[in-house]
Formats: structure tokens, C-alpha cells, sequence
């Protein structure tokens, strides 16, 4: 019997534990209840009486010895297992370059018209989209019936309709001329609605940038000069400007704002339809009665003002035909604009 436990622990010293599949077969030989170890004490009953003592203290020593070995080689492979994970990233590798996100078109454009006017003394000013009848039609000369508030072109609150979705940025300017006193030199770019089917050329949703100017003196000649420099600013020095007579409730005299087609320069071109020009926005003189509805008096002040609206700036820029793809966040449509500004 004691050459079989010595035996026995000869296997046990010389048992590698290498792996964890050699931990588990160890643990089945020489630990658990159905092992070599156990068989061991099984045999205890066959050894006469006065060995009996010996034997079970030598076979208890082999137990506690087998169940040593198996603990220490379990935390040996553990450490070994997490030492490996450490050391299988490789610190010194570059990271995975993290792909940046890229600026909007329409962020982009407004970026740049807001530079423009900035350099020559505009402030910029923003407002509520959600504005009463009169900051947005009233304050402006709109008469009681113009078309431009009927129904199919305003979004009117329905429990209130003196409350609208603004139509234009005006009604910004409109709350500086009634909360400032002149010279006024703003910019408001923002969001406006009108009930329009969206389509490639429309959208009930869209941008606008409105500039105005007001001091004592300002005259027509102001308004030309501040345009034709915007426009050499924006669309390149080559740019010519040209005003055509129009019409607006706010403004007298008015006038739309064309510029030289920068793509063909006057060859004739899909953009500007082989006419040489294209609409940019339109612009005149403050209407007195318009001053006179923030207060300000028309004998000692006069103003210019502006307007544009940034999807259609974009679009002639970038040469963009569809107003939809500004909306539908189409990745390959707004990766195109990386690394501008
Ligand atoms: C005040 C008085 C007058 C702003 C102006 C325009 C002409 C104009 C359109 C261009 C394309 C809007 O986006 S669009 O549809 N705008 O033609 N806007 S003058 O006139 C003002 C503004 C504020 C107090």
C-alpha cells in the first residue's frame, strides 16, 4: 500500500499542468470523488489494523498535496491568461482613423455670407419662427389682402390665427428697428415655411438671409455698392451685378438682384437658361411706412434692405439640382462637401 501511494505521488509531482485541459484531467485523476487518489482510500479497508493509522495519514498527506498542486496550477493559468490578453494589444500600432463628420452645404454657404457682412459692420439677429400677424405682415405694409397671407401660403396657427409660422426673416428685423435706435446694420438668417408641395424646386421648409441697413443718408447708391462687393465676395471679383425693377409690400423702390453666370460667363449655359444672368434674391429701399411702423422717423432716416435664400445660393454654388437632397441626409451627398472650410 505505501508503495502504491508513493507511486501515486510520484505521478502527481511529475503531472505538467500546461493547459486547461491537462488542469481538468488532473482534477479528474488525482481530486474528484471517482479519482485514483479516492481508490486509494477505498483500498484502506484490505491494510491490516495496526497500519491502518500510517496508511490513512500518508493517504490524507497525498490528498491535501493533490488538491495543492491543482490550486496553485488553476491561479497560475488564470494569470497566464490575462498576462496573454495584455500583451496581444500592441500599443504602439496607430489608431483606427476616426472618420470626421463634414459641415452641412446650407451651414457652409450661411458661414460665408455671415463673414461677408460681418466684415463691413453687421451684427446678426435671430428671432422666433413662431411669430404674430403683425411682426411678420402687418409691421412690413402688407396690405389686409395681399396674397402672400392667404392660407395657401401661410401656415397660420389653428387655435390662434393671429400666430404663424414666420414667412420670411423680416419680422426679425422688424423686432431690432422697434427694440434699437438707427444706425442699424443687421443680418437674419433663419428658418421660414410656406405651404408650397415640395418638390425638386420647392419646399414648405426653407433658409433665408435678410440684411438691413439704416441711417441717416443711406441711399440707393448703398445698396448697390454693399451688393456688388457681396457678390464679388462670394461668387469670385470677376462677378457682375445688375438690378431689375420688382416689386415688395416693404420695400420702394425694389428691385431683384442678378449676377453674371459664373459658369458660363455669359456663353449661355443650362444655369442661367443661355441668358448670361441669374436671380440671386432681391432688395430696395425701406418703405417709410415700414419705419414709421417701428417707430422711426422717415424724414431723418432712411434704409436699405435685402434678401436671399441660402438653398438656392447653395444650389448655384455647388451646382446642386435637386432641393431634396439638402433634407434627406444622404450620406454620399454630404460626404462631398469634406474639408470645405
Ligand atoms: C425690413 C424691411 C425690408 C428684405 C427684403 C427681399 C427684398 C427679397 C426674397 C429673396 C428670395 C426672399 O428667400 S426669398 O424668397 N427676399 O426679395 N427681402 S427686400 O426687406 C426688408 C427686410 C426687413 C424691416
Amino acid at each position: 500500500m505505501i508503495d502504491a501511494i508513493k507511486e501515486k505521488l510520484q505521478e502527481i509531482e511529475e503531472f505538467a499542468i500546461d493547459s486547461q485541459d491537462r488542469l481538468e484531467e488532473f482534477k479528474r485523476r488525482f481530486n474528484g470523488k471517482q479519482s485514483e487518489v479516492r481508490a486509494l482510500f477505498g483500498r484502506l479497508k484490505e491494510v491490516p489494523n495496526e497500519q491502518k493509522r500510517e496508511m490513512g495519514a500518508a493517504l490524507n498527506e497525498l490528498a491535501q498535496k493533490a488538491e495543492a498542486k491543482w490550486k496553485s496550477a488553476a491561479s497560475g493559468l488564470v494569470q497566464k491568461k490575462s498576462k496573454a490578453s495584455t500583451n496581444s494589444v500592441d500599443l504602439t500600432l496607430p489608431s483606427y482613423p476616426h472618420e470626421l463628420g463634414t459641415r452641412h452645404p446650407l451651414s457652409l454657404t450661411l458661414a460665408e455670407i455671415v463673414r461677408i457682412f460681418e466684415r463691413i459692420g453687421f451684427n446678426i439677429s435671430e428671432g422666433p419662427e413662431i411669430e404674430d400677424d403683425w411682426h411678420n405682415f402687418s409691421a412690413l405694409n402688407f396690405p389686409e389682402n395681399h396674397p402672400a397671407r392667404e392660407m395657401q401660403d401661410t401656415f397660420f396657427i389653428e387655435k390662434n390665427p393671429d400666430m404663424l409660422l414666420r414667412t420670411h426673416t423680416s419680422s426679425v428685423q422688424v423686432r431690432v428697428m422697434e427694440n434699437e435706435k438707427p444706425p442699424i446694420r443687421t443680418l437674419s438668417p433663419g428658418r421660414v415655411y410656406r405651404n408650397e408641395a415640395i418638390s425638386a424646386r420647392a419646399h414648405c421648409v426653407f433658409h433665408q438671409v435678410e440684411g438691413l441697413y439704416i441711417d441717416k443718408d443711406v441711399s440707393f447708391l448703398d445698396l448697390k455698392e454693399t451688393l456688388a462687393y457681396f457678390v464679388k465676395e462670394l461668387f469670385g471679383p470677376k462677378t457682375k451685378m445688375r438690378f431689375r425693377p420688382s416689386y415688395f409690400p416693404f420695400t420702394e423702390p425694389s428691385a431683384e438682384v442678378d449676377i453674371s453666370c459664373f459658369i458660363c460667363h455669359g456663353d449661355g449655359c443650362n444655369i442661367c437658361k443661355k441668358t448670361g444672368w441669374v436671380e440671386i434674391g432681391g432688395s430696395g429701399m425701406v418703405d417709410p411706412n415700414v419705419l414709421k411702423s417701428a417707430n422711426i422717423d422717415p424724414e431723418e432716416y432712411s434704409g436699405f434692405a435685402f434678401g436671399m435664400g441660402i438653398e438656392r445660393i447653395t444650389m448655384l454654388k455647388y451646382q446642386i439640382n435637386d432641393l431634396r437632397l439638402f433634407t434627406e441626409n444622404d450620406v454620399r451627398f454630404l460626404r462631398q462637401f469634406k474639408g470645405i472650410i
